[in-house]
This record gives structure tokens, C-alpha cells and sequence, in this order.
């Protein structure tokens, strides 16, 4: 699939509103709609990578960056007891957004595996 608009170009263009708990020039976080967990945030991409497996070299400062901005996010949640990164990849991910996401879940104990 290619790099199409979504719904998050929409949130980074503040066209729609968001819960935003960080912004920088790569990135963007903001709360999940449909939270799964006390503290449930999404990390994206401005650039619109549509899913990981999409991803290439020329990206690999960009995704270091956003893993940063994860633990960067986590420890402004507050979550110094740990948390779960999902990034649902693909159909069989069960990937709903087309646009490369992170999702930070924490604020309860996860369990595994997964469903
Ligand atoms: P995934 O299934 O991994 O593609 O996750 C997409 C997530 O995006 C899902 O947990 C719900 C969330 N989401 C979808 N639309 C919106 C929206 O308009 N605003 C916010 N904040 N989250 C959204």
C-alpha cells in the first residue's frame, strides 16, 4: 500500500483535534481514541510511511528517532514501571491506520500472549 492520506495526516495537520502530549519536527504523540489501557498514546511519523514493513534505509534515523521519542513520551506518562510498544504491521497485524504507528500502552499489567 503506499503512502496515502489518513486520518493521522489530518491530526498532524491539526485539521481534526487531538489529545497531543508531544510534538517535534519528526514527530507527533497524542492519545488514543480508543484507549486499551489507563495510559494508551500513539507515536507517529510526520513523514506518512504507511507501515513498517514500507519502511527503508532512508529511514532508519527517522525510526531510531521515533523509539527515542517513545521512551521519550513513556517517562513524560510517567510509566517507570514499564509499558508495551505494539506496532500492528499489515492485515495479519491487525493494522487499521495506514500510517506508520507506535503504540505506548501502560498503566496496567499486560499479559502475553497477545490477542
Ligand atoms: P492500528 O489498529 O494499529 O492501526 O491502530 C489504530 C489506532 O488509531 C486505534 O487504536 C484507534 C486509533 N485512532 C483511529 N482514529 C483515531 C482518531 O481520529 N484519533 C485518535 N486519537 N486515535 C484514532
Amino acid at each position: 500500500m503506499s503512502n496515502q492520506e489518513t486520518i493521522f495526516s489530518k491530526i498532524i495537520r491539526k485539521e481534526i483535534p487531538a489529545d497531543i502530549v508531544y510534538e517535534d519536527d519528526l514527530a507527533l504523540a497524542f492519545r488514543d481514541i480508543n484507549a486499551q489501557a489507563p495510559v494508551h498514546i500513539l507515536v507517529i511519523s510526520k513523514k506518512p510511511i504507511a507501515k513498517l514493513s514500507d519502511a527503508t534505509p532512508d529511514d532508519q534515523a527517522l525510526l531510531g528517532h521515533l523509539l527515542l521519542t517513545v521512551k521519550k513520551v513513556a517517562e513524560q506518562a510517567g510509566l517507570n514501571n514499564g509499558y508495551r510498544l505494539v506496532v500492528n504491521t499489515g492485515d495479519d497485524g491487525g493494522q487499521t491506520v495506514y500510517h506508520m504507528h507506535l503504540h505506548i500502552l501502560g498503566g496496567r499489567q499486560m499479559t502475553w500472549p497477545p490477542g
